[in-house]
């Protein structure tokens, strides 16, 4: 009885000093703590068959061998015939023996290039476990997806599984300097070393690839939409081909972004006229040397005549035409140019709401077949909470590809944990109305609904070079949920919450219930205490940390708080009704009723669309006032709760991954309360009415508050 005492202490001692640096991610292939699961996958697995040596088929070996040594503490043998029960056989369906491709013909039809078939068959007599697909990569996320049912202790015996994307590019958007500066970035440098590059081969690129493919993402931009020229220049597009080498092994495709007037900065032209057939010879030149060096190029990224950057209007060119010379440019080798439709500009009087919608819309049915429009999922600029973007369903005979940002630039950068899954999925989901009801937003990407056959979704990418990759080690999970829903946007925001903190912290259940409770409120939470009621962009000038809704003073309008939410002794808010800006018009006639109505607008996204009196009652009974100091109240008491159910998960969790959170949620707190004081100082000044007396008071004045300034901020 005491030994057994003492042998517990110590393994609760041993597993509190276990300490993690995040930097394994999701797969860290740690030994099956459920002894009975454990007992059933050794049995299931004996031994490693693979048909081919394709650099892509032995990484999926390497891939199991490392995982299950790590899973099961066995070294499973590889073998070249099944011979014994458990045999798993990794194989492109091309090497299949025709019979046994003949019983899957069916599955494989459905599993499409990417789509792989995990099945337990007889196989020579013998009970085995066939991962396949119909190309090798297939096979590899095969293998992956194998592996999270390992990870996540599910059963293996008869299992019978097809799973294929739902959409066609899930790329990474890296918006990385060749500085190495992250615009946008909370977690250190850009992991692309680029003055080490072509020679060295960082071990961090072969895992940055290893954790792309285990969630499908198959594409990454490398580069930074403000787009610098020199990263198509002899010398770096070798580096860009040393990555892509290691890439292409794990079904990544390499892309670039395409500065404007890179034939003029680097070619040394007068112009960069997308009409001029010098400039036309100068992209189609520039072309072919990349894809001398990079065969699978993928293609151009592009931002452009938007916040200072260089595009066709400096030509009296439209947005088609520049899209299209670099489409064809690309074409002859099946690359695609995806064009940005984020653009506003302070020459434009109207909503910034509108512009996007006012400047493509006309230019719908003018691309070439291989552009893609690549438009955020709302209209202003990544917001907490932002109804979805007008041009999605807008623009029928153009394939438009999502563009979600991972990284927090404006959900608590480096220092909240926000769960951004809800966020996608919420956009995901909404309603266009486009083609009558159902006409969701997925839909609307996934081309189904005016059948393009090019689509896709591209995330922001959160990555640095911070031993854990993305900072605050709750944000791999959304790296992990980008790549999720672009295989499959049907994956509910529970599932794979849970299924990344099974592999990422624990299995326990009590755990899961607990951390996943935190992840799934984090987003609201979020919302409540920084803009609630559709409140958006009052954040700090230009590094968008904190709140600074006072901000007046800056040169364009829309680039001010002020200009966002138009607080004055009256109310608060943006009228993009038909009284107002009439932004709400570019949304179908369904759509919009969700919102047009003050009365019945739903109340998350009230503000957004409507200028509210102070006094006006909300569903609640509160008035407006009231209701947006219970928010931001409720909001930082929630974080309280979340530090409070994070305490109580210690024992789940080593010790160095737990204490980072613990001390982060204390930083989140802190960050809270101070949105929810200096907003509510700050529209106490319009408002002219007491915070209610049952709320715990303001210690500090709106002046400290505006006097904070943070120079260093990161990403800026
Ligand atoms: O959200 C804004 C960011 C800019 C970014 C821009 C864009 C890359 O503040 O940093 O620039 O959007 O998406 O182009």
């Amino acid at each position: 009885m005491k030994k057994t005492v003492f042998t517990l202490l110590v393994v609760l001692a041993a597993s509190r000093l276990w300490a993690e640096d995040g930097y394994d991610l999701w797969l860290r292939y740690k030994p099956i703590e459920n002894k009975t699961r454990l007992a059933s996958y050794r049995q299931l697995m004996t031994a490693i068959q693979v048909n081919g040596n394709t650099a892509t088929l032995q990484a999926a070996k390497e891939e199991l061998l490392l995982a299950l040594k790590g899973l099961t503490g066995y070294t499973i043998p590889v073998t070249t015939i099944t011979t014994k029960n458990g045999t798993i056989l990794l194989s492109n369906s091309s090497s299949l023996p025709g019979s046994l491709r003949s019983l899957i013909q069916k599955d494989l039809d459905k599993a499409g290039t990417e789509g792989f078939l995990i099945s337990s068959q007889k196989i020579n007599g013998k009970n085995s476990l066939l991962i396949t697909g119909n190309s090798d990569v297939a096979v590899l996320y095969g293998v992956f997806h194998f592996l999270r049912l390992l990870q996540t202790e599910q059963p293996i015996n008869s299992i019978h599984i097809v799973s294929s994307p739902r959409l066609k590019l899930r790329l990474l958007n890296h918006w990385d300097n060749l500085t190495r500066t992250v615009e946008r970035g909370y977690a250190g440098f850009s992991i692309w070393n680029w003055h080490t590059l072509p020679g060295y081969i960082d071990k961090r690129y072969v895992d940055y690839a290893r954790a792309n493919a285990s969630i499908g993402i198959n594409g990454t931009v490398l580069t930074n939409v403000n787009a610098n020229a020199v990263i198509l220049s002899a010398d770096y597009l070798k580096k860009v081909a040393a990555l892509a080498n290691v890439f292409r092994t794990y079904g990544i495709k390499v892309y670039l972004t395409a500065r404007f007037s890179a034939p003029v900065e680097t070619g040394g032209l007068k112009t960069a006229d997308p009409l001029d057939p010098a400039v036309q010879q100068w992209w189609n030149t520039k072309v072919k040397e990349i894809y001398q060096l990079i065969p699978d190029f993928g293609g151009f990224l592009v931002k452009a005549n938007s916040e200072g950057q260089p595009g066709p209007q400096d030509y009296k060119r439209t947005h088609a035409d520049g899209a299209n010379m670099l489409a064809d440019a690309v074409a002859p080798y099946n690359g695609i140019i995806m064009w940005r439709a984020f653009v506003y500009s302070a020459e434009v009087p109207d909503d910034r709401h509108k512009q996007a919608y006012n400047e493509f819309v006309p230019l719908d049915g003018k691309f070439r077949s291989n552009v893609m429009v690549q438009v955020k999922n709302g209209a202003i600029d990544f917001m907490p909470r932002e109804p979805f973007h007008p041009l999605f369903g807008a623009m029928p005979k153009t394939p438009l590809m999502m563009e979600f940002q991972v990284t927090q630039e404006y959900l608590g950068q480096g220092t909240n944990l926000v769960y951004l899954a809800p966020l996608f999925k919420e956009v995901l989901q909404s309603d266009t109305y486009y083609k009558g009801k159902g006409s969701t937003v997925a839909k609307v990407i996934d081309g189904s609904l005016d059948h393009h056959s090019l689509n896709g979704m591209a995330g922001v990418a959160n990555i640095g070079t911070d031993i854990n990759w993305c900072g605050h080690p709750f944000a791999q999970a959304n790296w992990y949920a980008i790549g999720r829903l672009s295989w499959d946007y049907n994956l509910s925001s529970e599932q794979i919450a849970e299924e990344w903190l099974r592999m990422t912290y624990s299995n326990k259940g009590s755990f899961l219930a607990n951390a996943s409770k935190i992840m799934l409120q984090s987003r609201d939470i979020m919302v409540q205490y920084s803009n609630p009621i559709g409140l958006h962009h009052i954040m700090g000038t230009g590094h968008h940390y904190g709140p600074a809704p006072w901000v007046n003073n800056l040169n364009r309008p829309e680039w001010n708080p002020v200009y966002y939410h138009k607080a004055d002794s009256i109310g608060i808010g943006f009228n993009r009704t038909g009284s107002g800006s009439s932004a709400i018009a570019q949304y179908f006639p369904e759509a919009r009723k969700l919102w047009e109505d003050i009365n019945t607008c739903e109340e998350k996204n009230l503000l957004w669309f409507h200028h509210v009196p102070w006094d006006f009652t909300m569903k609640s009974g509160r008035t407006l006032w009231e209701e947006l100091c219970y928010h931001y109240y409720t909001g930082a008491e929630k974080v309280k709760q979340m530090q409070q159910t994070w305490k109580g998960l210690h024992s789940f969790v080593d010790k160095d991954r737990f204490e980072q959170v613990r001390q982060l949620l204390t930083v989140q707190y802190d960050e809270a309360v101070w949105w929810r004081n200096a907003c509510l100082l700050y529209f106490q000044t319009f408002s002219k009415k007491p915070i209610p007396a049952v709320y715990e008071q303001p210690d500090k004045t709106l002046e400290y508050y505006k006097k904070l300034r943070f120079l260093y901020a990161p990403g800026n």
